[in-house]
């Protein structure tokens, strides 16, 4: 079954070193870019913010970096400002091999809303294009890589398996967060969603 490579924000700033750093995240780019030779597609994601977004902790006064407010869309965790559109921090790290991409998807550029999932909004409705284009391309088999293991990545590769393709997530290739327990929580719902864990 053709099956793409998704790369879940292989960015300056989640590795460490940036704004929002993920322990270990330069660990997995050499690994990354070994896998996309195996892959039908390549897919890239871009998180893409503008300053004054909903989800950075400085646009909250008073507000505590990594806690977690109620959006009219449902909970929301208050970030550190990262990957800003246009900054150095928001650009692909600089050892991803992103000339093998076939399509970049970027996501989070409006400002009153987030977008963990490389497929939806965090209202869990309002669509990125990902699915057409993998739909189109007749990509039904996808796996995933990237940062971060428990946000940016389980959703998408739950989101992806709720849309009918077949999602594995690559975990050796993926770091986590992991607050509060959520690489934990991450791995629960992934499974529960019939992800599978490689
Ligand atoms: C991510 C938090 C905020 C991610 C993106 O890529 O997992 N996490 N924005
Ligand atoms: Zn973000």
């Amino acid at each position: 079954m053709p099956t793409a490579l998704i790369v879940i924000d292989a960015q300056v700033d989640f590795c460490p070193g940036g704004r929002l750093a993920v322990t270990g995240g330069d660990e997995i780019i050499a690994p990354i870019n070994d896998l996309m030779a195996d892959y039908d597609a390549v897919i890239l994601t871009q998180d893409w913010h503008p300053a004054d977004h909903s989800s950075f902790v400085d646009n909250h006064p008073g507000a505590e970096p990594f806690s977690t407010v109620q959006m009219d869309y449902g909970p929301q965790v208050l970030w550190p400002q990262h990957c800003v559109i246009g900054s150095p921090g928001a650009a692909f790290h600089p050892a991803l091999a992103v000339d093998v991409a076939d399509m970049i998807i970027r996501k989070g550029y409006h400002p009153a809303i987030d977008s963990y999932s490389a497929f939806f909004e965090n209202d869990h409705h309002t669509r990125t294009g990902l699915e057409g284009y993998l739909r189109e391309r007749g990509l039904m088999r996808v796996d995933f890589v990237g940062l971060a293991h428990d946000f940016c990545v389980a959703w998408s590769a739950i989101d992806a398996a709720r849309l009918g393709f077949t999602a594995r997530v690559i975990e050796d290739a993926t770091r986590a967060i992991d607050l509060n327990g959520s690489r934990a929580a991450a791995r629960a719902a992934m499974r529960a969603a019939g992800v599978t864990l490689t």
